[in-house]
């Protein structure tokens, strides 16, 4: 046995803590990957953290018998927001298993149906203000507006009036705060909690926090005196609905976990997903085409656009997989070792101990994806690529029974709107000569300025 490489500059007794980026901290992991191999670990104090970035390593990690979901600092971070909602609780919090069971039905490819209007209409709203004042957009800002308004009204019927003014809805911008406040935490820095502290910063928080919980309690409280028969939506489900299992209801502090929850795991990751499609797009004249005379042949002579016409449109979801690979707008997730195990054949990992799947790492590999895994080219995802190539090698939505229950929302939602903005314009997009992406718990290009024209 031995211990996997470790950062060149080591610290006596301290460790591994130079060369950690507060800025961009997944970015440079990944390259720490591509300079150090598909494994290495950082030792801070008596601390050890392994990232690994090959498929092969990341099959092993994936395997639920020796390895559960870790609910790691970044995580833990969240969690005076979100508590045990789905997404950060522990796997034995019996919250986890009561809300997976009552809500999966809600999130099945089939229910998309129901939401599928919905959604159409936000697209619709966003077209319209587009057409309305012309001029050049912020991409990640419109994709953005997209899907805040979209998770808001599929999933508690709340609208925050993302397309009427230049306004700011006071809950998005609590939330925004909040987040940036919990990224910050997410990586450790001595003084931090003082200087929070002392500047008023920790107390802007707790408002920001407060905030939100008012808001949500009240549309709960309202939807509770005045239930809908029709359609749904997923705070229908969660106050209809019992655990199969137990017989029993969500609490009203976990309906609010889980609204937040799915505030927050929901909308950025599917934003900065579309934004990133349309920048890789408009720098791939030949894909875009491709992808925009498939949705031109199948929309040709339709109305509006049916629940069926999306899945249909295969180029475009070939798109957003590709897209996802090279920027997999989750970075990355926390494994923990459920007993002593031995890693790679020769790694020995202490039960409770703690694994990074980082995933540029484990999508670039170039033993599974190729000499020419840093190019952009979505026919990897043809069917017959993509059954040529392990399982374990695309985790863009995690893994196990831990993994992301909004996927098929996700797609539907960003298929319907990557395929209408097509449609509808010619995009060109200016961007400075390397992409600048920013970490907020997710990888967001920033800096893209947009101009549509109506074709
Ligand atoms: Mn989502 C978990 C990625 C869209 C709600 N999501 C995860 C995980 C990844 C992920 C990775 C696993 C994290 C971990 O293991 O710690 N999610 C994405 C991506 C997109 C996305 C890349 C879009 C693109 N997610 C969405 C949407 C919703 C959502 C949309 C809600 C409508 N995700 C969740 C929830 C979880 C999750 C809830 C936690 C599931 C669980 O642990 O039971």
């Amino acid at each position: 046995t031995s211990y996997p490489p470790h950062p060149p500059k080591r610290v006596p007794l301290l460790g591994d803590v130079l060369g950690l980026d507060p800025v961009k901290p997944m970015q440079k992991t990944a390259r720490m990957l591509a300079q150090l191999g598909p494994i290495y670990q950082r030792r801070i104090l008596g601390l050890r953290l392994t990232f690994v970035g090959g498929a092969a390593l990341a099959a092993e990690v994936n395997d639920d018998a020796v390895w559960r979901k870790a609910v790691a600092r970044p995580l833990q971070k969240l969690r005076p927001i979100v508590a045990d909602g789905l997404f950060t609780a522990y796997d034995d919090e019996p919250n986890w298993a009561k809300a997976h069971a009552i809500l999966a039905p809600a999130f099945t490819q089939a229910s998309m149906r129901s939401y599928h209007d919905t959604m159409l209409g936000v697209v619709d709203e966003m077209c319209t203000a587009w057409d309305d004042t012309p001029g050049e957009l912020d991409v990640a800002a419109e994709m953005t507006k997209l899907t805040l308004e979209t998770i808001g009204r599929c999933g508690f019927g709340y609208r925050f009036g993302s397309f009427d003014s230049g306004e700011l809805d006071p809950f998005v911008q609590a939330m925004s705060s909040a987040l940036g406040y919990v990224q910050k935490q997410g990586i450790p820095v001595p003084g931090r909690t003082l200087y929070d502290r002392v500047t008023g910063r920790a107390r802007e928080h707790r408002r920001d926090i407060d905030h939100m919980f008012t808001v949500v309690d009240d549309v709960i409280a309202d939807r509770r005196s005045a239930p809908h028969q029709d359609p749904r939506d997923l705070l229908d489900l969660m106050l209809a609905t019992a655990d199969p299992d137990t017989g029993e209801r969500l609490d009203p502090v976990n309906v609010r976990n889980q609204i937040l929850t799915f505030l927050v795991a929901g909308h950025e990751t599917s934003s900065s997903a579309l934004a990133f499609a349309l920048y890789l797009l408009s720098s791939h004249p030949g894909e875009e085409e491709k992808a925009r005379g498939e949705v031109d042949a199948l929309w040709a002579g339709v109305p509006t656009v049916g629940f069926e016409q999306v899945a249909k449109l295969r180029t475009v979801r070939r798109v957003l997989d590709e897209t996802l690979r090279l920027w997999p707008t989750a970075p990355g997730y926390f494994r923990e070792a459920k007993h002593d195990t031995v890693l790679g054949g020769r790694y020995p990992i202490r039960a409770g101990q703690m694994v990074m799947v980082v995933l540029q790492g484990v999508h670039t590999d170039p033993a599974v994806w190729g000499e020419d895994a840093d190019e952009f080219r979505p026919d990897r995802f043809l069917p017959e690529e993509v059954r040529a190539r392990p399982g374990h090698a695309y985790k863009p939505f995690g893994t196990g029974i831990r993994a992301c229950i909004g996927r098929q929302f996700a797609y539907h939602e960003m298929i319907l709107a990557l395929a209408t903005i097509l449609h509808r314009y010619r995009i060109t997009i200016d961007s400075a000569p390397t992409l600048d992406v920013r970490e907020q718990l997710t990888f967001k290009p920033t800096g893209l300025r947009m101009t549509v024209t109506r074709r």
